[in-house]
């Protein structure tokens, strides 16, 4: 199968509040990635359960719940080869204590509860992130 050149991203609630979505977006610009979709916006209690599904059995649930819906959020899809791999890269570790230097973790997050920026896991995870958060016509 072709590996998906595209992957979706989300600034979140702590970098917002932080104003750091102008760097964010900048240091994903020159490193390569098109943004082939982007919106403010703000999760419904019920989005970012579904969203965070997967975690939904480990202690720190609600308290994810609770911070990815308290206040607006930007949802993006990035298109280069490699994204989604190429883009975990860039956001660095989920403790910004253990990113790497230069990575936006590393640059902007505070712990591994608030840690500014999501990239999908997996070029499958990459296809349903994007299409619950975009429909067709908001993809350019
Ligand atoms: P996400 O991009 O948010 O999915 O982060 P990442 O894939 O790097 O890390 P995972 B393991 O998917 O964590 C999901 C969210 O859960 C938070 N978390 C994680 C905690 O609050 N405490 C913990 O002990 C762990 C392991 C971090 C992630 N999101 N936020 N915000
Ligand atoms: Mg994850």
């Amino acid at each position: 199968m072709p590996k998906n050149n595209r992957t979706f991203a989300m600034i979140k609630p702590d970098a917002i509040e932080n104003g750091h979505i102008g760097a964010i977006l900048e240091k994903i610009n020159k490193s390569g990635f098109k943004i082939i979709a982007l919106k403010l916006t703000q999760l419904s209690r019920r989005d970012a359960k579904l969203f965070y599904d997967i975690h939904k059995e480990k202690p720190f649930f609600n308290e994810l719940v609770n911070f990815i819906t308290r206040g607006p959020i930007v949802a993006i899809i990035l298109e280069k080869s490699n994204a989604v791999s190429d883009f975990r890269t860039l956001i660095g570790s989920t403790n910004p204590v253990e990113a790497g230097e230069g990575t936006i973790r590393k640059l902007y997050a505070t712990s591994v509860g608030e840690n500014a920026i999501h990239g999908s896991d997996s070029d499958e995870n990459s296809i349903i992130e994007c299409n619950f958060h975009f429909s067709k016509r908001e993809i350019f």
